[in-house]
């Protein structure tokens, strides 16, 4: 192994330019990745003054929003924050999906690494677990992934 030639990016956050694209639904949740994500943003290293909190209605709206966020060259990665929970209708499995697909889109389309803190869960108890208790807090989870892609991607350039 130790001949193998490894790239992987490092954790640290330093000089990067980031966005939190937070949905405002669920916001008892939302607020808390939002706030992991960029307490995890600044425990890596980066400043304040280069990170951008976007609040978009619903999940439903954060693709278009990621898009352009990641059309203006502003930011070396996005991170999106949100929470479906399941209700009583199908309706949480298209906004879902929509959202995690849309958002993936844009990565891919225009090459700024966005990664995905979003809760899809079955129920508040697993929103509340997933969201700083004991099941970690996603939003902080998806920065570090973001600062880990931004500096493995520069390597691959
Ligand atoms: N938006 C969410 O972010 N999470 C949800 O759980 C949710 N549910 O279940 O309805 C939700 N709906 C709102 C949707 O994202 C749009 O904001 C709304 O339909 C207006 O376009």
């Amino acid at each position: 192994m130790s001949n193998i030639k490894t790239i992987e990016g490092h954790l640290n956050a330093a000089g990067l330019k980031t966005a939190v694209v937070a949905s405002r639904f669920n916001h008892l949740f939302v607020e808390k990745l939002a706030g992991g994500a960029l307490d995890a943003l600044k425990r890596h290293g980066a400043d304040e003054n280069d990170q951008t909190l976007i609040w978009v209605p619903g999940g439903w709206e954060m693709p278009l929003a990621t898009q352009k966020a990641a059309q203006s060259g502003n930011y070396d990665a996005i991170i999106c924050v949100g929470a479906v929970i399941r209700g009583g209708t199908p309706h949480f499995d298209y906004v879902a999906g929509e959202m995690i697909k849309g958002i993936s889109t844009v990565s891919l389309q225009s090459g700024v690494p966005v990664t995905m803190g979003i809760l899809t869960t079955n129920n508040l108890e697993q929103a509340i677990e997933r969201s700083g208790t004991k099941m970690g807090n996603k939003g902080w989870e998806a920065a570090v992934a973001a600062v880990e892609q931004v500096n493995l991607l520069r390597q691959l350039a």
